[in-house]
């Protein structure tokens, strides 16, 4: 029953932000304020995500490394909902009954997770709120770019000053080179946190480097072919700004787990 609850709470939530996006949209350009909804994975552990709307922004960096170019639009045809905050250990053992994690802390983001690994979390947590048209996965890429951008078009969402990265993530300067729990630095315009340092973070797309000179420009899924998945963020170990930015892409074997990775929820609802 309150599984039941809650996908009803998702769905009833879903719809009310895209009717009020609807009518936010004729009067103003501005995206509609982030909502919140709260997923119970049992034993007192939730999972908070945020709803994304649906919209346009540009890929990429023009300055970036050679895999950011072109700079391309991209529009998210629909709104989404995703983790307000990276996967962390006690919702990984609540989902999947089992312990992942090398530097431990309950609310420190799993790590060592491979994208099988990932892809093995979200079948569970589809079983576990399984009704037609509620469907739990990684972000795409674009998905993933779009909302840590959350209308920004500087190197990083906080902006385009490095100098105040320490504000918003956990990177080699302040993270004593280990993971920090979620949610401690400032969130993003969405309402997301540690979008920049902390873990990298699983993407849903195979990784090609020249992608963005074919993507298609409505939600764009990644390449057909390819042995390795996307990862998004940078994280707790890099000690260089520019390897965090909005747009830097990163990627491994779907088969690898690393103490830097780990991964958020995405969901969308409806057909
Ligand atoms: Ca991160």
């Amino acid at each position: 029953m309150r599984n039941s609850r809650s996908v009803a709470g998702v769905v009833a939530l879903l719809v009310a932000v895209l009717c009020l996006g609807g009518c936010l949209c004729e009067a103003k350009a501005e995206p509609p304020p982030a909502k919140e909804i709260s997923l119970e994975l049992g034993g007192g552990v939730k999972m908070d995500l945020v709803l994304i709307p649906a919209g346009e922004f540009l890929m990429g960096d023009a300055v970036g490394d050679f895999d950011e170019v072109p700079v391309h639009k991209v529009t998210i045809t629909k709104p989404f909902c995703l983790g307000k905050c990276e996967v962390t250990q006690e919702q990984w053992k609540a989902v999947m009954g089992t312990e992942a994690g090398r530097n431990k802390g309950a609310k420190n983001p799993v790590e060592r997770v491979s994208w099988n690994d990932c892809q093995a979390f979200v079948n569970k947590l589809n079983e576990k709120f399984a009704r037609p048209g509620v469907k739990f996965s990684l972000p795409t890429e674009a998905q993933w770019e779009y909302a840590c951008r959350a209308g920004t078009t500087t190197p990083w969402n906080f902006g385009d000053d490095k100098a105040v990265a320490g504000e918003y993530a956990w990177w080699d300067h302040n993270a004593g080179y280990g993971t920090h729990p979620v949610g401690q630095k400032k969130p993003n315009a969405w309402g997301l946190y540690d979008m920049h340092g902390n873990v990298w973070e699983w993407c849903a797309d195979r990784y090609g480097e020249d992608y963005y000179k074919r993507s298609p420009r409505s939600d764009p899924t990644g390449p057909t072919k390819g042995s390795s998945r996307v990862l998004r963020g940078g994280s707790y170990s890099y000690d260089n700004p520019k390897h965090f930015r909005s747009a830097f892409r990163y990627m491994d074997r779907p088969d690898r787990p690393n103490d830097h990775h780990g991964f958020r929820v995405a969901g969308t609802v409806g057909p």
